[in-house]
């Protein structure tokens, strides 16, 4: 196992609510360290790429036009088994199904409005975050 990077993304309802600080404290207690971080408001074609593999799915337009409403915070993170803990940590997609304590729980508004976006394999990681970030922009420290 050892330290892996993931990729996470405050959706715009948390930027909205003022939420930055309240889930990145969490992230941060819960052992990851942020290596990239930052505040965009995506493109169509930005929103696309992310979710290619849910294309023609039902939910898909709201999904880009959620994704695309206002500014999100894209991050790098890293961790001991960093894909699978944050996964864990965050809760299930759906807020009402989520453990109790998790960020999509306590701060989720519905299955679209869930607070954050992770990746769910090393692939997505790879994938997702060359999106958002330059290679520069992920710092080693
Ligand atoms: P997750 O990986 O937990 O974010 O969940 P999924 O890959 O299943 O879903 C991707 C995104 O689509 C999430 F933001 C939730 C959203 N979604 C809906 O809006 N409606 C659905 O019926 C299913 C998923």
């Amino acid at each position: 196992m050892g330290l892996e990077r993931t990729f996470a993304i405050l959706k715009p309802e948390t930027v909205e609510r003022r939420l930055i600080g309240e889930v990145v404290k969490r992230i941060e207690e819960a052992g990851f360290k942020v290596l990239a971080l930052k505040l965009v408001w995506a493109s169509r074609e930005q929103a696309e790429k992310l979710y290619e593999v849910h294309l023609g799915k039902p939910f898909y337009p709201e999904l880009i036009n959620h994704i695309t409403s206002g500014p999100i915070v894209p991050m790098v993170l890293e961790a001991e088994n960093a894909v699978e803990k944050l996964r864990t940590f965050i809760g299930a997609t759906d807020p009402a199904k989520a453990e109790p304590g998790t960020i999509r729980r306590d701060l989720g508004l519905s299955i679209t409005k869930n607070a954050i976006h992770a990746a769910d394999s090393h692939e997505s990681y790879e994938r997702e975050h060359k999106i958002f970030f330059a290679t520069e922009e992920i710092l080693n420290y």
